[in-house]
């Protein structure tokens, strides 16, 4: 059979104008079905053209696409070409499994995974390629089609591969040719684990690696797993992201993996990037001197809030502002450079309370940042409270893109997101942002010097890409309100000293001791 996996649009605005990231989706089920010819086709980085894409199509059976929830509409949109075509279909990926019927509702749709995909798509594809081991499509566990009466029928949950190591490599080859980056850097990504025990508010991890209970699990790879996937990876690239969630969610296992690199020698040939937690961060710190050993010099921190009612409310109770700072100056200290994440207007948070949030990222100083209005994804606890309370104000999915705002909070309308959305774009990049990178960036001596290899590429992505997407989406420094042009008045009540930490650190005791990860299973540990 012929299978064409299938990468759907680009997002204009977003991540999409400074990040490629390669669809490690797609890859790891194509590796489950080695016998069958396949094709990559990456809107991110291939030409489209219509009339040739329609000709490509022709020549596959089976289309596989991804599909998260910003991209749905191009998904069902390609599937809908793919079966003009006389293609069988199938999506996957978090918007299916979160919200099966929406895309199982479409005729043109065969097949809608829910959950992990590999075993599932094994199964199609035996069942598509002539039911070689008489398998009914009633037995296909983790997938939604409708049936001859159009009724939509969801099969049983499909159960978690115990193992990881189980599943073939992913199918790097497929890959070949392609470029993908980061921040201006070529980036392959490789997955060490999947799933997290934390339980953040706005997160849909939780539901995309739910076990049979519902309750959240954790798995991973083994080292030796680890260390073939790094061997697999085209080393013509500049970095390796580890690119599951939270990298370093068990620390004694992340020494391993750290060790492990260093003493291969892996770390004198490649850099790696990772995305971490400020509380793992804070309370280890070997571990940042050991990210910095081993090569690590990119880190995604999700930053989200200096109000620790935001953080309290958000279940990170474990982090404060203060940490935030304390681990953000070690990590730069070193020369690692970081990615950070701001979520904007929590709920609870007034426009002023934003603006300080806005002007604390400010002054981190952080390398990078993204703005996320507050989102609720379809198919949350959190979506479903929103819903309930009347604050979901968009039902187009291609704003669920962490950009534009989706849903406005009791003290923020719409408008207010997008005003101060806009704004902390605008404080942040377009106030000295580019001469204070260039400074750190350009010295052949300083601690970032590392960057001058992919400086070509990070002015054409990063700065033309990412201040391109910005100016296109109206966002200029006239944006800037004079509230947070006030940085001395904004600012004044906002303590993110040692002492301030110190008090809420001892109120968080017991919350911490408290905070319950009982519905949390570790599925399986590999070393
Ligand atoms: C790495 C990553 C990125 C990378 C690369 C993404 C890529 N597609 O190449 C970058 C940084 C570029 C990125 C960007 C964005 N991301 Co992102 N990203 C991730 C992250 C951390 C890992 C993804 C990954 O590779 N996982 C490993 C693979 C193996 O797992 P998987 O993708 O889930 O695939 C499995 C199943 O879903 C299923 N499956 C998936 N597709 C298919 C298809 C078929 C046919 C079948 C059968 C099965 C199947 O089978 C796979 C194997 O089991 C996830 C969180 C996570 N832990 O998964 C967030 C995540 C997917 N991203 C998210 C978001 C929102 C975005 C952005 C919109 C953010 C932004 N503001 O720009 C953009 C969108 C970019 C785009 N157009 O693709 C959300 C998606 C939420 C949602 N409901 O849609 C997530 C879940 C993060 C989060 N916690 O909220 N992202
Ligand atoms: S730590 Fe990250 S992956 Fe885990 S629940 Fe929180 S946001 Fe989601």
């Amino acid at each position: 059979m012929k299978i064409l996996y299938i990468n759907p649009a680009r997002l204009e605005s977003g991540m999409d104008a400074i990040i490629t990231g390669a669809p490690l989706s797609l890859i790891s089920i194509a590796g489950m079905v080695p016998e069958h010819d396949a094709k990559l086709f990456d809107f991110k980085v291939d030409k489209y053209r219509e009339k040739k894409f329609r000709s490509e199509l022709n020549r596959y059976d089976t289309v596989a696409i991804t599909s998260m929830t910003s991209q749905v509409y191009s998904a069902l949109e390609v599937a809908k070409m793919a079966k003009d075509q006389g293609c069988n279909t199938i999506i996957g990926g978090y918007h299916p499994t979160l919200v099966p019927e929406f895309v199982a509702d479409h005729d043109y749709v065969d097949f809608t995974v829910r959950g992990e995909g590999e075993h599932t798509f094994k199964e199609i594809i035996d069942y598509l390629d002539g039911n070689k081991n008489k398998i009914s499509i009633k037995d296909i566990d983790g997938i939604s089609y409708k049936n001859k009466e159009g009724k939509i029928i969801h099969n049983s949950e499909r159960a978690l591969e115990h193992n990881l190591d189980n599943f073939p490599m992913p199918r790097r080859d497929l890959l070949k040719g392609k470029l993908y980056t980061y921040l201006g850097t070529t980036t392959r990504q490789v997955e060490t684990s999947r799933g997290c025990p934390h339980n953040c508010k706005f997160c849909c991890i939780i539901k995309m690696w739910r076990n049979s209970n519902g309750g959240t699990t954790y798995r991973t790879k083994s080292i030796s797993r680890i260390m073939r996937e790094i061997y697999d990876v085209d080393w013509k690239n500049d970095f390796i992201f580890f690119c599951e969630d939270n990298f370093t969610i068990n620390v004694k296992r992340t020494h391993k993996i750290l060790d492990t690199i260093i003493k291969s020698g892996v770390n004198t040939k490649m850099r790696f990037s990772c995305q971490s937690r400020v509380d793992t961060l804070y309370n280890n710190p070997v571990l940042i001197n050991k990210l910095y050993k081993a090569n690590f010099r990119q880190v995604f921190l999700g930053i989200e809030s200096v109000h620790q009612q935001s953080l309290d409310a958000m279940n990170k109770r474990n982090t404060t502002p203060a940490m935030v700072r304390s681990v953000v100056k070690s990590l730069r200290d070193k020369g690692i450079s970081i990615f950070g994440g701001v979520i904007i207007g929590f709920p609870g948070e007034t426009k002023r309370m934003v603006r300080q949030n806005i002007q604390n990222t400010i002054n981190l100083d952080l390398d990078c940042v993204q703005f996320t209005p507050i989102t609720a994804f379809p198919g949350t606890p959190f979506y479903d409270e929103m819903k309930e309370k009347g604050r979901i104000t968009a039902s187009n999915y291609k704003f669920y893109d962490l950009f534009h705002p989706m849903m406005r909070t009791e003290e923020l309308t719409s408008k207010d997101f997008l005003q101060l959305v806009a704004e902390a774009y605008a404080a942040f990049y377009l106030k000295g942002w580019i001469i204070r990178r260039a400074k750190e960036y350009l010295n052949p001596f300083g601690k970032f010097n590392w960057m001058l290899g992919s400086l070509g590429r990070l002015v054409k992505q990063g700065i033309i890409g990412g201040l391109g997407m910005l100016y296109s989406q109206g966002i200029t420094t006239k944006v800037i309100s004079d509230e947070l042009k006030n940085k001395v008045e904004l600012m004044k009540d906002i303590d993110i000293s040692y002492a301030a930490f110190k008090s809420i650190a001892s109120q968080n005791d017991k919350k911490i001791k408290t905070f319950s990860q009982e519905k949390m299973e570790v599925v399986s540990e590999q070393t």
